[in-house]
């Protein structure tokens, strides 16, 4: 075992220095900055009070997925050689690029809670756009806490903390606070406690984050069906923003989250171009192979079943009930 993957088994995080090069991380950032301004305005231009809701994840904190176009999927950094075999090792079987996304503070965000980002094992790689500290809101990590005590090995198995369980054992702790550097990378179990902590300067602190997911099955619902889940989430914001209700609000954007995990790809969403998947080299094309593409012989290399779309529509019935439940009660 590299050095890598056992200290990413034993600790639940692993931070590279200088692995990436300083010029691509220029050019995300350049591409980054005006791809979030558009994002916030085209937030605050759903609701009809300026000010109603300050940002779409905590208190002045963003997540905003990547287009699919830009130069932050074309390079494929997510797939360079090192970072996909530690991946390979650690998943022990196949997995599979879910979320293509990032992480912002901004200016004023708080202490989140201490929490994990989920019971089940994931990886979260994050590349900071910026040079990050605890000046401008570098998150802070509880080494360890991926597993369920400080002498049981490393598993990919689901734990269960309650709230309670995790604060507790984050107190009993000393936080790292991960200092990151431009050009730098981490990768973090999702199991692991953290929190994102406050940005005291006047700038965006935006990490891209790619989330991995375990995939035992090649298989995933139809495309007609994933677009019928893509088409209620669209209805469910449309209803959901105007009125300011964040119970609403909240249950479309999670809605939105699960037909993603469902589809086990975000770039249902916003489908690959066969001038960009012509630049994509094998590893990229696996972890993407729950993507849709225009060029249909890559859409080949998953099997979709009726019994994973049946299972999708189930879901999709659950959450028109819930949503109207939630609507009524306000
Ligand atoms: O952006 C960060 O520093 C961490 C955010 C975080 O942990 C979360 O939103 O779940
Ligand atoms: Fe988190």
């Amino acid at each position: 075992m590299t050095n890598i993957i056992s200290f990413f088994k034993q600790h639940g995080y692993y931070h590279a220095k200088a692995a990436l090069p300083l010029d691509l991380v220029e050019t995300f950032k350049s591409e980054f900055d005006p791809i979030f301004a558009e994002k916030q305005k085209r937030f605050y231009a759903r609701f009809t009070e300026p000010g109603m809701y300050g940002a779409n994840h905590d208190i002045k904190r963003w997540n905003m997925l990547l287009p699919s176009e830009s130069s932050m999927l074309r390079s494929a950094f997510f797939a360079r050689e090192e970072l996909f075999n530690t991946l390979k090792s650690v998943f022990h079987g196949d997995f599979s690029l879910v979320f293509f996304s990032s992480d912002i503070s901004s200016p004023g965000s708080t202490f989140q809670t201490i929490h994990q980002d989920g019971n089940d094992f994931a990886v979260a790689l994050n590349v900071p756009l910026v040079d990050s500290n605890e000046v401008n809101g570098a998150t802070q990590i509880y080494p360890d806490t991926h597993r369920i005590s400080s002498d049981s090995e490393f598993t990919n198995e689901s734990n269960e903390f309650t709230d309670e369980q995790i604060i507790a054992r984050a107190n009993a702790l000393n936080p790292l606070t991960l200092n990151v550097k431009r050009g730098d990378y981490t990768l973090r179990d999702l199991r692991l406690i953290h929190r994102g902590t406050p940005n005291n300067t006047d700038d965006h602190r935006p990490y891209l984050s790619v989330i991995f997911l375990p995939s035992s099955q090649n298989e995933a619902p139809r495309f007609e069906v994933i677009q019928e889940g893509l088409d209620l989430f669209v209805q469910f914001k449309e209803e959901a923003f105007p009125t300011g209700n964040i119970r609403l609000i909240d249950y479309a954007n999670t809605f939105g989250r699960l037909v993603m995990a469902y589809a086990q790809s975000d770039r249902v969403h916003r489908p690959i171009s066969k001038e960009v998947s012509d630049q994509l080299d094998e590893r990229a094309l696996y972890c993407l192979r729950f993507a849709k593409f225009e060029d249909e012989a890559l859409n080949d290399r998953i099997v979709r079943t009726d019994g994973t779309s049946q299972e999708f529509l189930k879901e999709i019935q659950v959450a028109k009930d819930e949503f109207r439940k939630i609507k009524s009660e306000s």
